[in-house]
């Protein structure tokens, strides 16, 4: 997994002589610096003053906590990415993101009266924790499909597209199982195709899928 998040340093606080306060809220940057509200910023990264904050208001620039220390004036300002997840199917489509599986498909033939289960792991690869929200396949005849955390039966909340990994820190990982179990009365040659959507709480566009294609064999 590689962090998306390395931007260049945006923001450079340009007033000659002015320097934040410890406890204040506002940032003096010149105009909005390209910024939103919502922007997670870092500021002084690296250093150690190193802090983080979210952009609540623009003109002037105001974050949504009192800075923990005073910075001096030109201390550098970062721009965070925001939560943004990777998903992989048994290890596969690391580092690949995208609407359409490619790359992140795994096949398997299964007999009548069997089952398989995928690993689908979600990394959150940028520097914020985040909430990230996880849709899935329903059961299409003769396929019937599960979805578990640990042994939590999460299958109704995936299916509905409603199951949320909540404030996932940075950098870390949580993992679901999909579970494709073949009914005995499958004819084989039947093939069942599985997805697993996820996207940042905060976003309606679907941000990774990983796919599964199942194949019935005599
Ligand atoms: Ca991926």
């Amino acid at each position: 997994m590689n962090s998306r998040g390395d931007r260049p340093i945006l923001v450079r606080r340009a007033t000659d002589g002015e320097h934040t306060a410890a406890g204040a809220t506002v940032i003096p940057v010149p105009g909005s610096a390209g910024l939103v509200i919502g922007d997670l910023l870092r500021v002084d990264p690296g250093g150690p003053t190193e802090e983080d904050a979210q952009v609540v208001d623009l003109f002037p620039l105001t974050v949504d906590r009192p800075l923990a220390f005073a910075h001096p004036q030109f201390t550098p300002v970062r721009k965070l990415g925001p939560p943004s997840p990777d998903a992989t199917i048994n290890g596969k489509g690391d580092d690949l993101y995208g609407s359409s599986g490619k790359g992140e498909t795994k096949n398997a033939d299964l007999a009548p009266g069997t089952a398989k289960t995928f690993r689908v792991e979600i990394q959150n690869e940028e520097h914020a924790a985040g909430d990230f929200k996880i849709a899935g396949s329903d059961s299409t005849d003769p396929f019937v499909v599960r979805y578990l955390e640990g042994t939590t039966d999460i299958t109704a909340a995936v299916k509905a597209g409603a199951y949320v990994i909540q404030q996932l820190p940075a950098g870390e990982s949580r993992t679901i199982r999909m579970k494709v179990k073949v009914k005995r009365t499958a004819v084989p040659g039947t093939i069942g195709r599985f997805r697993v959507k996820t996207k940042t709480g905060t976003t309606t566009v679907v941000q990774d899928v990983v796919r599964a294609t199942v194949q019935v064999i005599p």
